[in-house]
C-alpha cells in the first residue's frame, strides 16, 4: 500500500522464532501489514535498521504516581512491612494534583520507554481532590495520564479503579483514601470520559480495574461487572498479603483467588495482579481459568510479599504478564530476571523458565516470550508480536553493546535479562514511530526538567 512505511530489521523476534532481514510494513494507523522474513534490503526504500528487533514488553501493572516515592519508604523500625509502606504511599498519594502527576508519569514512561516497556497499564485509583470531592471535571486526573502517554508515546491501557472501604467488615474509606472512592455509577461516568478521550489516542484503550476484595465488598463488584462493555480487561489486586487471605477467609469463608473463581467466573479478559498466596488447588484453576497472573517481582520483593508459584501455575498451563507497580524498578529485563531467581532460590534448581530438555530452551526468551503474550492479553490490545495485525511496537537491541557482543537468537535475550548491568535498548518504536532513537526520548530533558521542578523539596 502506497501511504504504509517500510522498515528492513537486520534479525527479529517473530512468533515462529528469529528471522533475519524482515521486511515490516506498518499502517499509516500503526498497525503492521506485513512481515517478511529473508527481504531484500532497500529493495523498496525501506528504512533499515541494523541490530536484533524483538516486540517490545508490555509492563501490566503500574501506579505511576508511585515513581516518585521510590526510595523514600527505606527507612524504618524492625516491624515495618507493606501495611507501613502503605501509609508513606498515602502521604505521596494525596498530594499528587494534575500538574505533579503529568510532570511524573511523564518521566516515568520516558523511563519505560527506554526500559523496553511499550506498553502500560496504569491501575488508577486517584480520582478526586485530597478531601474527596471531585474535580471539576470528574476524569481530570485518569485525563492526565491518557494525555501525557499519548505526549510521551509509550502504548496505555488506562484503568480506572473502584474503591469503596477501608477493608473486609467495613463500610467507609479512612481519611487518607477518600480521593479513591467513588460509587458505581460515579467509577462509569469516568471511565465512559476516559473511552471518548482515547478515542482520538491510536495507542491507547481503557479498561476496568477494581481494586482488591478488601476494598470493593461482594455486592459492589458484582453491580461493577453487570452491564460492563464484554471486550474490556477487568484488572483486581488479589492474595498479595498473607493477612488479606485470612481476613478474606473470615469475611468469606473461602480465600481470594477461590472466592472469585467461584462467585464471579474469572476468565480470559482477567488479570489477577499479584495472587501472590495460592494453594494447591486454586493455582491449577485460575491456571485453567486463562486468566493472566499480573506479577510483579521486584515490588512484591521490596514489599516483602511472598514468592508466587511459579514453577506448578506455568506447569498447569497458566498465563502471566509482568508490571513495574510501584517503580522502585522500571525495567522489564530485571523484573523477569527477578521473577527467574525468585523461583531458583525456593526449587534450589536453575532454568526454571526453560523447563525443557537441557539446553533446547532459554529461561531467558522463554520468560520474555511469556511476558509478551500474557501482557498482551491483560492489557487487551492487538501488541506482543511482530505480525500482521498487531501494533507495530517493538525495540531494537545494541548488538556491540558489552553483554550481548557475540550473542545470537534467543542468547541475546538471556544474556540480556541475566548479564547485563547497563540498558542494551537502543531503539524503541510504538505504532510505527520511533519514541526512542540511540537511547534517548525526543522529551526527556524538559520532561526530567518538570519532574525536578515538581519533586523539589518533596518527602
Ligand atoms: C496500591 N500496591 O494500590 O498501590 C497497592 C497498595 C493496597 C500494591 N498492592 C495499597 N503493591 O493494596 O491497599
Ligand atoms: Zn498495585
Amino acid at each position: 500500500m502506497s501511504d504504509a512505511r517500510t522498515f528492513h530489521l537486520e534479525s527479529a523476534l517473530l512468533p515462529d522464532g528469529w528471522r533475519h532481514s524482515v521486511r515490516v510494513e506498518v499502517a499509516p494507523s500503526g498497525d503492521i501489514e506485513s512481515v517478511t522474513p529473508d527481504a531484500v534490503a532497500d529493495a523498496d526504500g525501506a528504512e533499515v535498521v541494523g541490530g536484533p528487533a524483538v516486540p517490545g514488553m508490555p509492563n501490566v501493572h503500574s501506579h505511576a504516581f508511585q515513581r516518585a516515592m521510590a526510595g523514600l519508604a527505606e527507612a524504618g523500625a524492625a516491624g515495618a512491612d507493606f501495611w507501613s509502606w502503605r501509609e508513606v504511599m498515602y502521604r505521596f498519594a494525596n498530594r499528587m494534583g494534575p500538574e505533579a502527576l503529568e510532570a511524573v508519569a511523564g518521566q516515568l514512561f520516558v523511563e519505560m520507554l527506554k526500559a523496553g516497556y511499550t506498553a502500560v497499564g496504569e491501575f488508577h485509583y486517584l480520582h478526586h481532590q485530597p478531601d474527596g470531592s471531585p474535580h471539576d471535571e470528574a476524569a481530570r486526573l485518569s485525563l492526565s495520564v491518557l494525555a501525557t502517554a499519548s505526549r510521551v508515546g509509550i502504548g496505555l491501557t488506562h484503568l480506572p479503579v473502584l474503591y469503596a472501604r477501608a477493608g473486609f467488615g467495613q463500610t467507609n474509606a479512612r481519611t487518607e483514601q477518600r480521593r479513591f472512592v467513588n460509587s458505581v455509577e460515579s467509577w462509569r461516568a469516568i471511565i465512559t470520559a476516559c473511552g471518548l478521550a482515547s478515542r482520538e489516542m491510536p495507542n491507547a484503550r481503557v479498561g476496568a480495574a477494581l481494586h482488591s476484595l478488601r476494598a470493593v465488598p461482594p455486592d459492589m463488584l458484582h453491580q461493577a461487572l453487570e452491564g460492563l462493555d464484554e471486550s474490556m480487561p477487568r484488572h483486581l489486586h488479589a492474595a498479595e498479603q498473607v493477612a488479606e487471605v485470612e481476613e478474606c477467609l473470615a469475611a468469606t469463608g473461602a480465600r481470594p483467588v477461590a472466592w472469585l473463581l467461584d462467585e464471579v467466573g474469572v476468565d480470559p479478559r482477567w488479570c489477577l495482579v499479584h495472587a501472590t498466596h495460592i494453594d494447591e488447588a486454586e493455582v491449577v484453576a485460575l491456571a485453567r481459568s486463562g486468566a493472566v497472573v499480573g506479577l510483579c517481582p521486584t515490588t512484591e520483593a521490596n514489599l516483602g510479599d511472598g514468592v508466587f508459584p511459579l514453577d506448578a501455575f506455568v506447569a498447569a498451563g497458566g498465563r502471566f504478564g509482568v508490571g513495574s507497580d510501584s517503580n522502585v524498578t522500571v525495567t522489564p529485563s530485571a523484573e523477569l530476571c527477578c521473577l527467574e531467581y525468585g523461583q531458583r532460590l525456593t526449587t534450589r534448581r536453575r532454568v526454571r523458565a526453560g523447563g525443557g530438555e537441557a539446553g533446547t530452551r532459554h529461561a531467558g526468551a522463554e520468560l520474555w516470550k511469556a511476558g509478551l503474550a500474557g501482557g498482551a492479553q491483560a492489557l487487551g490490545r492487538p501488541i506482543g508480536a511482530i505480525a500482521p495485525g498487531c501494533r507495530a511496537d517493538l525495540i531494537v537491541l545494541d548488538a556491540a553493546h558489552p553483554s550481548l557482543t557475540g550473542r545470537v537468537g534467543d542468547e541475546l535475550i538471556d544474556s540480556w535479562l541475566f548479564a547485563s548491568h547497563e540498558s542494551p535498548v537502543r531503539h524503541v518504536m510504538v505504532g510505527g514511530e520511533w519514541v526512542v532513537r540511540d537511547g534517548h526520548h525526543r522529551l526527556e530533558a524538559e520532561i526530567l526538567e518538570s519532574y525536578r521542578e515538581t519533586l523539589a523539596g518533596w518527602r
